[in-house]
């Protein structure tokens, strides 16, 4: 009897390191990573592998948002395969297939741009792989491509931020635009969304708008452009606070003070934004909650268990601007 224990804990041993030598993914967060068996019960499996394509890291958000999810694998004892697609939707495709290659038991996927993904969607469906889509939304002509897609109203931040920019302006004076991601569905929807309140300001005008590509440095260089070109910008609409923190350094460099001569407002809600309003150099910024590893989980261990999730799980968002910043920081999680 003593020898079979022997034999069988040897083997046990021997499977954990096969499994660890196996995974070998940069970033991944090992327990065993052979695909959890079927359960009968229609309980989630105790132990099961999830394979997450991410853009990259070109934002503060971005990377609390790939914290969340790696943080929220090894609280469950999930095995996460990451790859950092490198703003390379190309990259991104070639992940899902690798992930496909390996039989993950669910992929994550937060897709950089709006199009361009039903081939290899097809090929995860065909091998009943479900997708979760996170952050950004996509657009194909079957949206069975996708179990879920957990995100914010990304047309409702763009609202809410040129409400606030009416406001603070009195209704009056001249914008540009950082726009995010070209392609991408925040920085289509944050654009359509702002335009759609600016409608109702006729003495409010973007007059000139181009992408950042959602970093500090596009956002600066884009900013220092657009203050060569027109001395008179009052105000700056920046689809994410690493863009307005790159020109809120612009301004200072051209000599004028940011958050005074130059009102800034952003989305993301991020600490250095928060930080930045605390201290003068920008205005506002309306949140967008990159903290979705806990839902995207959950979703995850909801359709291993064989049950429906709602297509869309849209997070509630706050905004911040010099009259509350300060006090949210202590509390701010990313
Ligand atoms: C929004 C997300 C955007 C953030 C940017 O869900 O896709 O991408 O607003 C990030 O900061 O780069």
């Amino acid at each position: 009897m003593k020898r079979n224990a022997a034999v069988l804990s040897l083997l046990a041993c021997a499977g954990a390191l096969l499994s660890l030598v196996g995974c070998g993914d940069s970033g991944s967060t090992t327990s065993s990573n052979s695909p959890a068996p079927e359960t009968k019960t229609g309980a989630a499996p105790k132990k099961y592998t999830v394979g997450f394509s991410q853009i990259g890291a070109e934002s503060a958000w971005r990377t609390a948002e790939t914290k969340s999810v790696q943080d929220e694998a090894q609280k469950r004892g999930v095995t996460l395969k990451f790859a950092d697609g490198q703003q390379k939707q190309e990259l991104q495709i070639q992940a899902v297939r690798s992930f496909i290659a390996q039989k993950v038991d669910v992929i994550f996927l937060a897709p950089k741009v709006e199009t361009g993904w039903e081939p290899v969607l097809r090929e995860a469906k065909r091998v009943n792989i479900p997708v979760i889509l996170l952050d950004r939304g996509i657009k194909v002509s079957d949206d069975s491509l996708y179990k879920t897609l957990l995100t914010s109203d990304f047309v409702e931040e763009g609202r809410m931020a040129a409400n606030w920019l009416a406001k603070r302006m009195n209704g009056k004076g001249n914008i540009v635009e950082l726009q995010g991601t070209v392609g991408s569905a925040p920085a289509n929807d944050r654009k359509q969304g702002f335009a759609e309140v600016l409608a109702k300001f006729p003495d409010m005008k973007v007059t000139r708008s181009q992408t950042g590509d959602f970093t500090i440095a596009k956002g600066k260089e884009v900013m220092e452009a657009f203050l060569k070109a027109d001395p008179t910008i009052q105000a700056v609409y920046a689809h994410n606070d690493d863009m307005a923190l790159g020109a809120a350094q612009a301004i200072e460099e051209a000599g004028k003070k940011p958050g005074k001569d130059i009102i800034l407002v952003s989305i993301d809600g991020v600490h250095q934004a928060l930080e930045a309003i605390k201290d003068g150099k920008l205005n506002c910024s309306v949140e967008c909650n990159p903290l979705l590893g806990p839902g995207a989980f959950d979703a995850a261990e909801q359709i291993l268990a064989g049950k429906d999730v709602p297509k869309r799980i849209v997070s509630k968002d706050q905004q911040f601007d010099e009259s509350t910043a300060a006090q949210a920081l202590p509390t701010r999680k990313y």
